[in-house]
């Protein structure tokens, strides 16, 4: 769905990204516009937490509510907005490193519970805003600051730990092509559940992967079953392609359905008694 240069304004603040020229962050800022255009979403239904990076700037960019937490704490951060009002969009941001290694245990956390958000993975392979260390998406071999003969561990592919931690949607795309991620992101939104979009978006100061990913990047097939889990994870980690679109999709209860649910049935098993009183008898 098209959006036109003047609805995308309405989500542009008046600070200007202080990313480096060419940077793929500048991509996903766009799409994200575009995305929430398509979506009619006005800026104050919307919430965009982050952590820290140059990832995690995000949110002053937008004339949307914003957190800027802290390293690896988007996802408390965000989970706390939902539970609190679910009636919110939220789209959390993250680098690989935010979310990946110190924010790891609260990626797997979110994509178990389902939370019901719009998580955008910023992943340019290394720690842009240190100065280029390496990150849990480092390739093999890639030499970094912090790994000059190149970086020896395994890296994770986040699209595939999602769908085996729990994601109920999937998908990868690229930064250079945001119009396709725009539209990625607008079914991400409107997901009922935790739905994870990993982004390729190169460092052109630190890693610049342009080239790299312009000829590995691929379209899933037009008869691609995104409801099959096998398949999904076998695209998500094929070692050859990096396959953009929507991996995988399923349903289950989402995490506020879940709290809702709870609460009923608190209120049932409590009748008349005031909070108070059911924390005094120790019915909640
Ligand atoms: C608790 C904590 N540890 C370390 C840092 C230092 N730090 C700031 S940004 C960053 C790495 C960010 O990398 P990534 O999440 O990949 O985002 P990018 O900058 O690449 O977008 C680190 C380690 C910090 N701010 N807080
Ligand atoms: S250092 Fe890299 S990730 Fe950070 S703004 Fe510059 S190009 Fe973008």
């Amino acid at each position: 769905m098209a959006v036109d240069a003047q609805t995308r304004e309405r989500y542009k603040s008046e600070v200007k990204p202080i990313w480096c020229p060419g940077c793929g962050d500048f991509g996903v800022l766009t799409a994200t516009f575009m995305a929430l255009g398509m979506l009619k979403l006005d800026p104050e239904q919307v919430v965009i937490v982050s952590g820290i990076g140059c990832s995690g700037r995000f949110p002053a960019f937008t004339t949307c509510y914003g957190f800027h937490s802290l390293h690896g704490r988007t996802m408390p951060v965000a989970l706390g907005v939902k539970a609190a009002n679910p009636d919110l969009t939220v789209v959390a941001v993250g680098g690989d490193g935010d979310t990946l290694a110190i924010g790891g245990n609260h990626f797997m956390h979110a994509c178990r519970r389902n939370i019901n958000l719009a998580y955008l993975l910023l992943d340019n392979n290394l720690y842009a805003l240190t100065k280029g260390q390496a990150s849990p998406t480092t390739l093999p071999m890639q030499a970094t600051d912090s790994t000059p003969y190149g970086s020896y561990e395994s890296d994770v592919e986040p699209c595939t730990l999602a769908i085996v931690l729990g994601a109920t949607f999937v998908a990868r795309e690229f930064s250079a092509r945001a119009k396709k991620l725009a539209e990625v992101i607008a079914q991400a939104i409107e997901h009922p559940g935790f739905a994870l979009v990993h982004i390729l978006s190169p460092c052109v100061t630190f890693f610049d992967t342009y080239d790299f990913y312009k000829q590995k990047v691929a379209d899933l097939p037009a008869d691609y079953d995104p409801t099959d889990m096998q398949q999904a994870i076998r695209y998500a980690s094929d070692p050859e392609r990096k396959w953009v679109g929507v991996l995988y999709r399923t349903q289950r209860p989402t995490f506020e359905e879940h709290i809702r649910e709870i609460r009923q049935k608190a209120m049932e098993r409590a009748g008349h008694l005031t909070l108070r009183q059911m924390v005094e008898q120790r019915r909640v």
